[in-house]
Parts: structure tokens; C-alpha cells; sequence
């Protein structure tokens, strides 16, 4: 057969993009070759309804071992007793545990998306939002999360499900405090722990997994995985809140989060990227895992501390995680600018809002930055220093093209002494 080159040559031009760029998107990063690899491969081609041992299709053998593996080693890394990776991506997670956890009109609290929540913890324009009763509680003046406010919310409008986890905030959490509340009003305390899963498995912040009933991840983040979602229990329970499956039988938590995954909102799982999912977790048991985590929160502290050394007002003051937010107010400049000027000299990040932003989320007022992917790369504290440099070059002279196309260059020859992909030529 004929090589696609009308869309080969586009993966080729999107590797060039990513080897020459600096890449600080905090919810991207590179997974190794063999993750790639193993998400090329023939379990594509298997339909596998069900999980491994009770499939509704013939020939399931080789998949079910494939997603037990996938299983056991997510199990192992956040020492969980139940775990399920079927879910195509975090959204679909969270779906999963809406559904088997919220009726249509429930209420449940969750970060404000303008204070650094995601759109699945109750945006209007989501489906958590639509179908159920979002109540959102934010940051304090400080940037922390304001424990008080999630305490007098939970108190006075008993939420049937409390949600930590964030897409754009910096600091840990403290899931003892949330569910210490939430136990007085017998809610469900759902962890989505997207972003700083990696750095969790590493055991380099809070676990939630003690405190928390439900945990949610993607896979492509800090994980380093192939894009996709899991769901996790460290302790499968009893449902306290007589939750029943769609048959009206109370069941185990873990049966119910089985069954709103499929057949509750997925189809057919993606073996193949379930493989994948597996070699990443079996990296991630790696013991070199653990110093990329801590590399990780090395360089974004080394970042923090750049940026605050050029006047950058960052929320919250700095950093315990992978990512940084910025209030470019004090710049003269929006996220959008910053976003798109950055972009063209090879910087990759992306506009944010800021907690009590007075602009449109599709203008901001802050940028998100994070080290995940330059740290994969190989990238040192030194380098931020570096990499600042560069940012503060471009957004202090964002209308200069001779300037932005100087640091363009520059970036592409930085990038150069962090090899991607070698062995794809
Ligand atoms: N869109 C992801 C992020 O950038 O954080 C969250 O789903």
C-alpha cells in the first residue's frame, strides 16, 4: 500500500515542532518511545466490551491479559486495591464517577474553573455542570484554597460529593481537612489528581488516596503515560450512601465505577492504548521515576524563583508542584498577547485565567507554566534560568518581530543539547 504521505509528512513537521520547541504546557510531557510504540499496535483492532474474564466478544484472551497488567501495575504504583484503565481520557473518568456516585440535580462542590478547577468539577458548559448542581468554592487573596469557605458550603448546602484536585493551581492539598468535613455530612470525597498524579506516585506530595473515597487521574501528564484516564480506589468499600446500579442493587464501589464505565458511558475500551498505559505504569515502578519527580519540582521551584527575580507576580507566591500561574497585570500584558508571542518564538504555553480575573477566559490575564515535558527532556534548574530569560526577552518586547524571531532562534539551538525521539531519525 501507498505511504499516506499527505498525513505522514504533517507527524513529521509535529516532531520537528515538538524537538525544537520549549514546550511548558503543564498538562503535557513526553512519553518515552516504547509508550508511543505500544499504542501503534494490533489491540487497536480488538473489540473487548467488558473487562478482562467476562468480555462480550470471542478472542479476548491476549487483551485480558494486556489490561491486567495494565491493572496490576496501576494498583501497585498508588498501592490501590481496585483499579480500573479503561476510561479514554480524565473527562471520561470523572463522567464514570459522576454517574455512579450523582442523580441528575444532586448538588456537589467543586473548584471555581476561575479559580483553577476544570471544566468537569461543574462548568456550566460541561455535562457536570448541565446534569447535576455545581456549587464551587475558590481561592483565598493568597491564591491557597479556601478551606473555610469549602467547610461553610459543605456545611450549610450538604453537596452529596466534595471534588479536590485542580488544572491550574500550585499548591498541595489538604485532603485530611476535606474529608474531615465531608465525613460530618456524609458526602463523597472525590480526588481528580490529574495534573500531580506523577509526583504523588512518587511520593513527593499528599496522598490523597487516604483520605480521599474516589481518585481520578489522566494518564498523560506527570504520569508520562499515553492519553487516556484511569479511576482508583485504595479501599473498596460498601457504598455508605445506598448507592444502587442501574438494576436497583446496592453494590461495592469499585462494581459501581465498573459499571458506569462500561456499559455506563464508554464503549469498546482502546487496548492498545490500555498496552501503552501499562508500559508507562511499569516505568513509573521504575526507580528512576522518582528522580524525575523530584527533578520536576526542582525546576519549577527554579522557575518560581526566576520569574519572581523580573518582577513576575506569580499566584500564590511559587510553587510545591510541576506548574506555576502568572498575573501578567502588573506587565501590561494578557494571557492571549503572551500566549501568542511566546508561540512564535517556539515557547509553548498557554493564557490562563488568574483567581479574580477582570478578563474573558478567552483573553485572561495570566499565563500557566510547567515543567513536566522540559524536565523529561532533561532540562536542569540551571536551564530555567535559561528558559525565563527567554520568556522575559519575548514578553518585554512582544511587538519587537526582530527581537522575538532573535530568541526564536536562540531556543531552537537551546533545545538542541535535549534530543527527542532519536531513533525516529
Ligand atoms: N486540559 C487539561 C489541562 O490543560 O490542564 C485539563 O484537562
Amino acid at each position: 500500500m501507498q505511504k499516506d504521505t499527505a498525513v505522514f509528512n504533517l507527524i513529521d513537521k509535529e516532531l520537528e515542532r515538538q524537538r525544537h520547541g520549549i514546550e511548558l504546557i503543564a498538562s503535557e510531557n513526553f512519553t518515552s518511545l516504547q509508550v508511543m510504540q505500544a499504542m501503534g499496535t494490533c489491540p487497536t483492532n480488538k473489540y473487548a466490551e467488558g473487562y478482562p474474564g467476562k468480555r462480550y466478544y470471542g478472542g479476548c484472551e491476549v487483551v485480558d491479559e494486556i489490561e491486567q497488567l495494565a491493572i496490576d501495575r496501576l494498583k501497585q504504583v498508588f498501592n490501590c486495591s481496585w483499579a480500573n484503565v479503561q476510561p479514554h481520557s480524565g473527562a471520561s473518568a470523572n463522567a464514570a464517577v459522576f454517574l455512579a456516585v450523582m442523580k441528575p440535580g444532586e448538588k456537589f462542590l467543586g473548584l471555581d474553573l476561575s479559580m483553577g478547577g476544570h471544566l468537569t468539577h461543574g462548568s456550566p458548559a460541561n455535562f457536570s455542570g448541565k446534569t447535576y448542581h455545581a456549587l464551587h468554592y475558590g481561592v483565598t487573596k493568597d491564591g491557597i484554597v479556601d478551606y473555610e469557605q469549602l467547610e461553610n458550603l459543605a456545611r450549610t448546602e450538604k453537596p452529596k460529593m466534595i471534588i479536590c484536585g485542580a488544572s491550574a493551581y500550585s499548591r498541595d492539598w489538604d485532603y485530611k481537612r476535606i474529608r474531615a468535613v465531608a465525613d460530618e455530612i456524609g458526602a463523597v470525597v472525590f480526588a481528580d489528581i490529574a495534573h500531580p498524579a506523577g509526583l504523588i506516585a512518587a511520593g513527593l506530595l499528599n496522598d490523597p488516596f487516604d483520605h480521599c473515597h474516589i481518585v481520578s487521574s489522566t494518564t498523560h501528564k506527570t504520569l508520562r503515560g499515553p492519553r487516556g484516564g484511569v479511576i482508583m480506589l485504595r479501599h473498596d468499600f460498601e457504598n455508605p450512601w445506598g448507592l444502587k446500579d442501574p438494576k436497583g442493587n446496592l453494590r461495592m464501589m469499585s462494581s459501581l465505577l465498573d459499571l458506569a464505565v462500561f456499559p455506563g458511558s464508554q464503549g469498546g475500551p482502546l487496548e492498545h492504548v490500555i498496552a501503552a498505559k501499562a508500559v508507562a505504569f511499569g516505568e513509573i515502578l521504575s526507580p528512576d521515576f522518582k528522580a524525575y519527580g523530584q527533578q520536576v519540582i526542582s525546576n519549577a521551584q527554579a522557575m518560581a524563583t526566576a520569574f519572581v527575580s523580573r518582577g513576575y507576580n506569580l499566584i500564590s507566591n511559587g510553587t510545591d508542584n510541576h506548574l506555576m500561574l502568572i498575573d501578567l497585570r502588573n506587565k501590561n500584558l494578557t494571557g492571549k498577547k503572551a500566549q501568542e508571542t511566546l508561540d512564535k518564538a517556539h515557547i509553548t504555553l498557554n493564557k490562563n485565567a488568574v483567581p479574580f480575573d477582570d478578563k474573558s477566559p478567552f483573553v485572561t490575564s495570566g499565563i500557566r507554566v510547567g515543567v513536566p515535558a522540559i524536565t523529561t527532556r532533561g532540562a536542569k534548574e540551571a536551564d530555567m534560568e535559561t528558559v525565563v530569560n527567554f520568556i522575559d526577552k519575548v514578553l518585554m518586547n512582544a511587538d519587537d518581530e526582530a527581537v522575538i524571531a532573535a530568541v526564536k532562534a536562540d531556543v531552537k539551538s537551546f533545545m538542541q543539547q535535549f534530543p527527542l525521539y532519536t531513533e525516529l531519525g
